[in-house]
């Protein structure tokens, strides 16, 4: 029997609440008879570390994550801890450690749930936005000068090479191919942002050569929010920079009934590394702790996680599951204006995968 090595890091915040979640799923995938298990290993890794030991997770965590199959994530961030030490002191370490280059965010409107867009059913809202996960605004190059002083000076430079868009176009045009409609829209802001953006868009009709069944098109990313809202079921597959991408998908998940639900992979498309899956929300202080957090994000990136392992059948089942539960209004979480706690949407998940 296969066994699939698991690293969890539930981090910090709903983290610590929703990664067990996700991890009683895979549990009860593996006590079916589907041929396959798993070996978990946990990593406590994020505030409580930092507190004890001054860094987020230990010098030599790449290597003990370097054996795995997978990473499920949680969320790094503390409500006492400035939040660019703790983001990049571990899921950042992580994601650029292991040239996680492509953050894949599919959007739905699953069965059941409401979003805030009239006359938005499931068929016109089916997104997967793709993110460069390598570089650009988030390529931690900059500085202050003259700290404090009237003329302090700060910047964050936006590194984008040649190599780094290649790879996610290509990526994200593949993507596209292998979704029903075929359809592409490139983000872009080369408008405002006049070299690396220009480059950014001079690739993408490079790229496109290879891809000739790909209808593709290009929007500028504050025309994008509104054609996200507006224009919905004109989008399909989107790639964005780094920066633009993050954004869009908050964006987008708010759009299919909230950020609870919504899933992502930072993905080694090359397989050199183990690639990590985990919910787009943080740590969200405000619900912590009190059996409010949605799992679904997280049984969604599970989802996720399972495709990329090749185990597509296992995969399709723990969606169905996620989509008979998320029908059901009596569990539904706080944040789709239900009452069900964290444990009861798990237990229900773990309880169809069982039949
Ligand atoms: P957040 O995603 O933590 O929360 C935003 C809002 O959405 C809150 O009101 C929260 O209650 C709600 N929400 C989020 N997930 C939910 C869920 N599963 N169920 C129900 N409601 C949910 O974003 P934030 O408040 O901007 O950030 C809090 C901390 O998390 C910060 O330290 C931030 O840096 C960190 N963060 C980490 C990651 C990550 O690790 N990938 C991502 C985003 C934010
Ligand atoms: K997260
Ligand atoms: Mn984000």
């Amino acid at each position: 029997m296969k066994i699939y090595k698991i690293a969890t890091i539930p981090g910090d915040g709903i983290g610590k609440e929703v990664v067990p979640a996700g991890q009683q799923v895979l549990e009860a995938l593996a006590a079916g008879s589907r041929g396959f298990g798993f070996a978990f290993q946990n990593f406590d890794w994020g505030g409580d570390f930092y507190r004890a030991h001054g860094v987020m997770m230990p010098a030599d965590g790449l290597d003990a994550l370097r054996p795995m199959d997978a990473i499920l994530f949680g969320s790094a961030g503390d409500p006492h801890i400035p939040d660019h030490i703790t983001l990049w002191g571990l899921r950042l370490k992580i994601c650029q450690g292991f040239d996680q280059y492509a953050n894949v965010r599919p959007t739905r409107i699953l069965p059941g749930i409401d979003g805030p867009l009239k006359r938005c059913g499931p068929k016109d809202l089916d997104w997967v936005i793709v993110r460069e996960n390598s570089e650009g605004e988030y390529s931690g190059v900059g500085g202050r000068v003259h700290q404090g002083h009237p003329i302090e000076a700060a910047t964050d430079v936006s590194i984008m090479t040649r190599a780094g868009v290649e790879r996610i176009m290509r990526y994200a045009f593949k993507l596209a191919q292998s979704r029903p409609r075929k359809l592409l829209t490139v983000v872009t802001k080369s408008n405002a942002q006049r070299h690396a953006m220009v480059m950014w868009d001079e690739i993408a009709v490079q790229i496109s050569k290879e891809f000739p069944d790909v209808t593709w098109d290009k929007e500028l990313v504050d025309a994008c929010t509104a054609r996200m809202v507006n224009r919905p079921a004109t989008l399909d597959t989107i790639v964005a920079t780094n920066l633009h991408a993050d954004i869009l998908s908050d964006l987008a998940a708010a759009l299919a009934g909230s950020l609870g639900i919504a899933p992502t992979g930072n993905i080694d498309p090359e397989r050199r590394y183990p690639s990590m899956f985990e919910p787009i929300h943080g740590s969200a202080f405000d619900i912590m702790g009190q059996g409010l957090a949605n799992p679904v994000g997280t049984f969604w990136s599970v989802v996720m996680l399972l495709e990329h392992l090749g185990e597509a059948a296992a995969a399709q089942q723990v969606m169905a599951a996620i989509e008979r539960v998320t029908a059901d209004p009596t569990l539904h979480t706080r944040d789709l204006g239900g009452r069900a706690t964290t444990a009861q949407v798990t237990q229900a998940v773990c309880r169809l995968l069982a039949d």
